[in-house]
């Protein structure tokens, strides 16, 4: 394409990307994310912690609503165990971290914890009250007290959205807030993002009512948020999106064209069925294979892909600051 259309690419963007916005139901709780944004970022940006690097982990995926009133919505596949697993390493690794999660799916340290932990890992006895149940004793206390040393420490900022709206407002206000953290943000996007929508001003407010035949809707297409975080919401941090296929054959190649598109500085390309026991990180001049061990107990892929990320961006760091002094 040549520069002029690539400028007229881009000013379509801008016109899709606005329309979104400004159709887009208000964020209910904008405040509440606002203050728990500034309060994070003020409570980490003085004294030692003002040099620590801070990651946004996107995690679950988003829904589409069909109706304003919503009963029924399209949704995408994603159980949040990457997101909920990264997050653990990248505080182990010393980074701050915001997990932007779907409500109701994985949290960081709950991984050893049954599906309904509440239920089943409590039992009640008149005697002494409510106790954990065996076997899950060590796994309980584990996750509280990981769970709330990092909530309370500060280090961790969880952030829950539902919708594809809720999603890309809230992503859209970490990273005009981590700006001014330049090279040391860092964007670990393994969200199930939807790829069409119904815009809000052309849904049906109430329920759709069956029985008058098929369903006739149109679903526009997302605009492409990945390229505008790059070049606008966060233009000097370290972006790394995910690609998933189910059909191995067209996955890195695919990988390939979305870094080169978006300008992302990684790809983590992954399929449905292997996702848990490798990936591969796809570069500009690399493609790194990451595998668990599977005969190591308790090996998990995410702690091999964040020890190579955590190197990346150090890299990364430190040659944008060497640039930075030579110019
Ligand atoms: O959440 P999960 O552990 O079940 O799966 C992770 C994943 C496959 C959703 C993630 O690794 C990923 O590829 N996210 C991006 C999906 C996409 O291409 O839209």
């Amino acid at each position: 394409m040549d520069v002029h259309g690539q400028q007229k690419a881009q000013e379509a963007l801008d016109v899709e990307i606005k329309s979104f916005f400004d159709s887009a139901p208000p964020l209910r709780n904008i405040e509440n994310v606002s203050e728990d944004l500034k309060k994070f970022i003020e409570m980490n940006s003085s004294g030692t912690r003002s040099a620590r690097k801070v990651v946004c982990v996107t995690s679950g995926g988003t829904t589409v609503p069909l109706e304003q009133r919503c009963v029924r919505y399209i949704d995408n596949f994603s159980s949040g165990h990457r997101g909920a697993a990264s997050t653990e390493y990248f505080l182990k690794a010393g980074y701050l971290v915001i997990f932007l999660y779907r409500k109701g799916t994985c949290q960081p340290y709950c991984s050893l914890l049954p599906d309904y932990p509440f239920l089943e890992c409590f039992e009640f006895t008149h005697e002494s009250g409510i106790q954990v149940r065996q076997p899950y004793s060590e796994a309980v206390k584990w996750a509280i007290s990981e769970h709330h040393a990092a909530v309370a420490d500060g280090t961790l900022l969880k952030l829950p959205f539902t919708t594809i709206f809720e999603y890309l407002q809230i992503l859209h206000m970490v990273a005009t807030s981590l700006r001014s953290l330049g090279p040391n943000a860092l964007f670990y996007l393994a969200a199930a993002v939807s790829d069409f929508y119904v815009p809000w001003e052309s849904m049906a407010e109430h329920k759709i009512q069956s029985g008058s035949g098929p369903l006739d809707m149109r679903l526009v297409q997302v605009p492409k948020m990945l390229s505008v975080l790059r070049s606008e919401w966060a233009p000097t941090a370290y972006c790394i999106s995910f690609k998933l296929e189910t059909d191995v054959k067209i996955l890195l190649e695919k990988a390939n064209a979305a870094l080169k598109k978006y300008k992302m500085h990684m790809v983590i390309a992954n399929e449905l069925l292997t996702r848990k026991e490798e990936v591969t990180l796809v570069t500009d001049n690399e493609n790194i294979h990451v595998r668990r061990d599977p005969k190591q107990v308790g090996d998990e892929v995410e702690k091999h892909i964040i020890e190579h990320i955590v190197e990346k961006h150090s890299t990364y760091v430190d040659n944008l600051d060497q640039k930075v002094s030579r110019d």
